[in-house]
This record gives structure tokens, sequence and C-alpha cells, in this order.
């Protein structure tokens, strides 16, 4: 395969014309530059003094990494200027960052978690950038909280980075999902994936286990018929992944298969899931579905729950697209 760049790949989708306004083309540049500057931090570790704790908690009242800050920082400040965007949201923020004044506003929102699975950061596990971006669909001055709240459906984009073995961007712009790997001698994105796609049937899950008693009794069932193996009703045995980062977990799903899960459990009932909607489980869910697999929170397409607020909470099944189905119809099943 010709490896071509990531600016190859934006100017063959604005030329195409379907799915690359100016705008978006340099607000995903800008996002993968920013990308590379947390790769960078990342990378460091113990050399950079970028390990540990802050002293802040987030919105979510968790204690911030040092890494939680130094990526939302950049991503704030490699975004702010370009004209691209009206506002930004961070799960490390409780309310939206508008773009100031000094700078033109653009018709983009966009959300990010800017590192995922911060509880990896200090044991040298993979971690990532997780991003997703809205139109500014309403033509009022100005911008609000209010914005950002559409269904996942409506994302323009969305894609992440993982800081693993190697570092990759995985994209989709709504025309399939396509992977660029960082050549850290050129400092460019380079092509290594043109057209990701899931399989449909799978035999690994993800899911942490220490939750078991916990979970609800369609995810249970679910999982004792995985565990029971070519001995129980699937006739097959399953293997189990969970690294407890979720974009780890999500590239090993988009590069062979499998099915994640993050549903309720009765720990904390009042809460519909711990992932969060706008900014981690929507733009996860738009991979995907543009790699073939399917996403719903037990029972609803995540796509198309319109979110409340900007934090919200969501369940998460997502993956090879029969799994999805098996997982979501024992939902139905107890619903009744
Ligand atoms: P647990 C990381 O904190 C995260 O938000 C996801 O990336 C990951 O899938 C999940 O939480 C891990 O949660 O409860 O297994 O530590």
């Amino acid at each position: 395969m010709s490896r071509i760049s990531l600016t190859q790949y934006l100017v063959e989708q604005q030329r195409s014309g379907g799915h690359m306004p100016a705008q978006l083309r340099l607000l995903i540049e800008v996002v993968a530059r920013a990308c590379k500057r947390i790769a960078i931090s990342v990378n460091k570790g113990a050399l950079g003094d970028v390990l540990g704790s802050a002293v802040s908690e987030n919105v979510q009242g968790e204690v911030q990494k040092k890494l939680d800050i130094i990526a939302n920082e950049v991503l704030i400040e490699a975004n702010e200027w370009g004209g691209h965007l009206a506002a930004m949201a961070s799960e490390e923020m409780d309310s939206i960052h508008v773009v100031p004044n000094r700078f033109p506003q653009g018709e983009y929102l966009l959300l990010f978690d800017p590192l995922d699975g911060s509880s990896n950061i200090d044991v040298n596990v993979s971690i990532g950038t997780i991003f997703s971006v809205l139109r500014k669909v309403t033509n009022t001055r100005g911008v609000s909280e209010e914005d950002f709240l559409q269904p996942g459906k409506q994302q323009a984009a969305a894609g992440y980075c993982v800081y693993g073995p190697q570092t990759t961007l995985v994209l989709t712009v709504g025309d399939g999902v396509v992977m660029f790997t960082l050549d850290r001698e050129m400092g460019s994105w380079v092509m290594t994936e043109s057209e990701v796609k899931i399989p449909a049937d799978t035999k690994e899950f993800a899911i942490n286990m220490s939750n078991m008693r916990h979970w609800a009794p369609p995810v249970r069932r679910y999982i004792d018929e995985c565990l029971a193996g070519s001995t129980g009703p699937r006739e097959k045995d399953f293997n189990m992944r969970w690294v407890a980062s979720m974009v780890a977990d999500v590239h090993r799903i988009l590069t062979r298969g499998g099915v994640f899960m993050y549903p309720w459990d009765a720990r904390e009932p009042n809460k519909a899931g711990k992932l969060r909607l706008m900014y981690e489980a929507n733009p996860m869910a738009f991979l995907v579905e543009q790699a073939g697999g399917g996403a719903t929170d037990g029972t609803r397409r995540i796509l198309d729950i319109t979110p409340s607020k900007l934090h919200e909470r969501v369940a998460v099944v997502l993956g090879s697209k029969n799994e999805v189905e098996r997982v979501t119809q024992y939902h139905l099943q107890q619903a009744g």
C-alpha cells in the first residue's frame, strides 16, 4: 500500500467534496499536531516530571494526573487561534471553553478526553486522547453548553490517538475509518490502515470482571455464557482482555474484533454508567459503526442518545456487530 500522509488524506477528502470543509481539515490537522505534542510529554515519563497526580480534582471528582492537565492545556492552546472553533469541552473542565474574542470564531465544537486511561500513566500502559467534533448548528450569536447537547450521530468527525508501542491516530469523517502511525524521524502521520473493518463475530470480550457481582442480569448472562465456552450455549471458547484504557481496548477491537463492555452496575445505581457520553462513548461509537461494528448502551444505539448535560455518563457495549446485538437482545428480553 502506498503510504500517504494525513495531509494528503485530508486533501483527497476535500477534493472529493464530501466530508472535508476547509475549517474541518484545519481542525483535524491541529488536533493531530497537538497529539504529537502530547506524545512527547507522555513518552518522557519519569524523565519529564510529568508522572503522578496534580493537587486538583476534575469535574468528575477524580484526582487529576499531571499529564491530564498538560494534555488538556496543549489541546486548548493548539485550537484557540485557528478560527475553526466556536468552543471546546473537556473531561478536565467543568464548563465549556469559549474561543477568546481576540481570535475569530469558527463553526465547529471540539470535545475531548485529553488523556484517557490516566490510571495507567504511572505504570507505563497505553493511554490515549479521544476527540469528537460537532457543528455549531444554532445561528445565535455566542455559544453555550446547549450548543454541545447534540446526539452523537451529528458528529462531523471523531478519533483518538493511542500512546502505546506505536503512536497511532485513528480517524473517521463519516467515510470509513483510517489509521495513521507517527513516523518519529519525519514527525509526520503516515497512513497504515486505509479501510478499518471490525469482524462481525468474535471470541474476545473486554469487561472489568471485578464488578461481576454488581452487574444487571443480562450482562451476567452474557459473560457467564462466554465463560462456559465450548461446554455452554455459545459452543466456543472465549478470551478476555481488559486494559483499563478505553482507547487501548477499542484499538484492539478495531484491529481484530471483540466486544467492549462498561455496563451499568449497582455500585452507583443512579449513574447510567462510568464512561462519558459526549467525549468517550460518542466518538468511539462513531468509529466503531463506521468500521461495521455496533454500539449501544444495552438497549439504545449510543449515537441516537440526545445528551441532557455535558458530562453525562452512559453504559457502553460496543464492537463486533453480532455480539453487540446479542448483548442488546438480552437486555431487551429482560426489559420485557
Ligand atoms: P475501571 C479510564 O479511567 C476509563 O475511563 C476508560 O478508559 C476505561 O475503559 C475505564 O475507565 C476503566 O475503568 O473501573 O476498570 O478502572
